[in-house]
């Protein structure tokens, strides 16, 4: 089993799905504490400038984006399943959950008697850097407001808590699935974000659900320094396999930038060494992290070749 370093930071709802997953399996793994805003030069260092949160590292190779990082962990941790064959749909309710519903939370949880409960004891100046390091990471994204995003929430925790009434464990039904932890790690920042949680209340069966999923717990967790974390990939010799499939449109050994669609649209350049349908891989050179394999889903993100 390699060892699993996830870079995260506490209030971050991405990280804790990853958290729980850890849990699921019952993993241990390293953690190494990042800064909630830019500038992180240690994580860039690791990305080549990709900045959200989480990311992992397994010694010289770098995952962005939790639902790569969660096939990973799967695919070296494989029971029990995040995938289980009772629930084909699982990955799209996740990819649902992890972009309609979370962009749906966080103006909920965002409107001032959560941002009073997620930020108290913060001082003013450090949540004025919070609002100026987030403006520019959503531009040019259209935000539900404090009432779209209510109502909508309202309308999908009906349909989530209707989905439970039939006495099921998970939402998939009886095996617990990334659709679980998707949904999970959204409900967790309502949680977070005090009387704005309340719009739970009428959802008994969903509260409930919610409460089984936190309760998986997140492993054993060992503190590392970033500066060890970049240590390790430093020393690394190699990196987990990967190739160029042909017909995608890309050769291997070109330039390219690869640029998330969504938002914090940061892109990482560096020389192909990995594409399928699911994953595109790319190397770089760093100071201080050495040679690095940075993945990402192919899903989400755009692959362009650099002009030279
Ligand atoms: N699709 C990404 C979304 C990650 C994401 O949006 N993370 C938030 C925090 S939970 C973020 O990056 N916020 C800005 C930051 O941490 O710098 C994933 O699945 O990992």
């Amino acid at each position: 089993m390699p060892n699993f370093i996830l870079h995260h930071y506490d209030g971050s709802p991405f990280s804790e799905k990853l958290r729980l997953i850890f849990g699921f399996k019952g993993m241990s793994w390293s953690s190494v504490k990042i800064p909630v805003i830019l500038p992180k030069p240690d994580v860039v260092a690791l990305t080549g400038g990709y900045r959200k949160t989480p990311i992992v590292q397994v010694g010289a190779d770098v995952y962005c984006d939790t639902a790569l990082i969660a096939r990973l962990i799967d695919c070296h941790q494989p029971t029990p399943s995040l995938y289980p064959a009772s629930a084909p749909l699982a990955p799209i309710v996740a990819q649902w959950a992890d972009s309609t519903l979370f962009w749906t939370v966080i103006p909920c949880a965002m409107q001032p008697a959560g941002v009073a409960h997620i930020f108290q004891g913060v001082p003013p100046e450090v949540l004025r850097a919070f609002a100026a390091d987030r403006a520019p990471f959503t531009a040019g994204m259209k935000r539900q407001t404090a009432a779209d995003a209510t109502a909508n929430l309202g309308a999908y925790l009906t349909a989530l808590d209707a989905q439970l009434a039939d006495g099921r464990h998970w939402l998939m039904g009886a095996d617990l699935s990334i659709a679980d932890f998707s949904v999970a790690h959204c409900a967790w920042y309502v949680r977070r974000a005090g009387p704005v949680a309340d719009i739970f209340k009428p959802h008994g069966h969903f509260s409930a659900w919610l409460d089984r999923v936190l309760a998986l717990g997140h492993g054993t967790p060992q503190k590392m320094r970033s500066e060890e974390a970049l240590a390790v990939a430093a020393a690394s010799t190699s990196h987990a396999s990967c190739s160029v499939a042909t017909g995608l449109g890309f050769e291997a050994g070109q330039a390219v930038t690869v640029t998330p669609t969504d938002y914090g649209q940061d892109p990482v350049a560096g020389t192909l060494v990995g594409l399928c349908n699911d994953e595109v891989v790319l190397r770089r050179q760093d100071d201080r992290a050495g040679t690095v394999h940075v993945h990402f889903p192919r899903a989400g993100f755009q692959i362009k070749r650099e002009q030279t």
